[in-house]
């Protein structure tokens, strides 16, 4: 017996010095110590020793079954360790190099020429006001003073729908909205999208407008200029000045063009300017008596000034675009400039 407890000890001790996987370890448990196992023969066997011997026999198993408990808890604590460091290793994260770039959108040139209109009056307290993209006849031409069979209608080539209705030649139908609702005094921003049948370098289709409505006690032509200094100051260059036009617009009397003096060459003439020194930027007036009328404020208590500013139009002088298709190709070489 005691010969057969030295053998499996050298077995055991030449096994273990073998492992080299986790696999070969529980078998090496299960051959040794599991149930079945070496060991637990060698306890079984202990019946058929004599009497006297049994104590010390089983003592000496005992010992054989700790040494072999101490080498397969030391081996798989090792095993344990060397997983642990190549896990370590292998997920090893250098935090000393640089982040990866995560792609950014970023707002629409017109988008951000917009914003920037908006800030400017927002900072001369004008609110904002959006109406309907698809007006009818009433508030896109006969309130603003533009009759039915009127030559002025054919200034705008409209888009008609069925019925009266028809895709909004301008965004004054939402300024008629306003003068509705609210009774003077009116500071109000209309920003959208309006339609033309017309195409060219410089003309789409469609197109975004600003419109800025002023209705008050005692508004006159000057401070439209007043006001539009400030605007075109903050927007191009603080020393701009504006230059007023005579046009004619049918819900503006008297109607103006305004134009900036040049913010490139300040005035000594450059491509830009067509050597004029001047660039028309926008359109305005004073509001005509019979608009105010038609929204139900007596013109001979309040008067108003009104203008429009094409975003496109600003959008293309501030950056030096010469097409506006490319304000609507949406090619990310172009946007990605801004
Ligand atoms: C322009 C030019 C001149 C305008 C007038 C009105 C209203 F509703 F008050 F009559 N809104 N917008 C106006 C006047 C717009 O755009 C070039």
């Amino acid at each position: 017996m005691e010969q057969r407890i030295q053998a499996l000890r050298e077995q055991m001790e030449k096994r273990i010095s073998e492992i080299h996987s986790k696999d070969a370890l529980s078998t090496f448990w299960q051959d040794f110590l599991g149930k079945k196992g070496s060991i637990a023969d060698l306890m079984k066997s202990l019946g058929t020793v004599a009497k006297e011997e049994r104590p010390a026999m089983g003592k000496v198993i005992n010992e054989f079954k700790v040494q072999a408990e101490e080498r397969y808890k030391a081996l798989s604590e090792t095993m344990e360790q060397m997983e642990l460091q190549a896990r370590n290793q292998r997920e090893a994260v250098d935090i000393t190099l640089p982040a990866k770039g995560r792609p950014l959108g970023g707002l629409h040139p017109l988008t951000q020429v917009k914003n920037e209109i908006i800030n400017v009056f927002s900072g001369m307290g004008f609110d904002v006001f959006e109406g309907p993209e698809i007006e009818d006849d009433d508030h896109n031409f006969t309130r603003l003073n533009v009759p039915k069979d009127h030559p002025s209608r054919d200034m705008q080539d409209t888009f008609y729908l069925e019925d009266d209705l028809l895709l909004r030649t301008q965004t004054s139908g939402g300024q008629i909205r306003v003068m509705d609702r609210q009774k003077p005094p009116i500071k109000v921003l209309v920003p959208g999208r309006v339609f033309r049948s017309d195409s060219d370098a410089t003309h789409s289709p469609m197109f975004h407008q600003m419109e800025g409505l002023v209705v008050d006690k005692s508004i006159t032509l000057c401070d439209l200029q007043g006001m539009l200094d400030k605007f075109v100051q903050q927007l191009f260059d603080a020393d701009v000045r504006t230059r007023l036009r005579p046009s004619y617009f049918p819900f503006t009397e008297p109607s103006v063009e305004v134009d900036v003096s040049c913010f490139e060459c300040a005035g000594k003439g450059c491509s830009l300017c067509k050597h004029t020194g001047w660039i028309e930027v926008l359109g305005g007036g004073v509001v005509h008596p019979k608009v105010l009328e038609n929204c139900g404020i007596d013109p001979s208590v309040y008067s108003g000034i009104a203008f429009g500013i094409g975003i496109e139009r600003i959008t293309m002088l501030k950056y030096g675009i010469n097409n506006i298709g490319l304000l609507f190709e949406n090619d990310l070489r172009f946007l990605k400039q801004f």
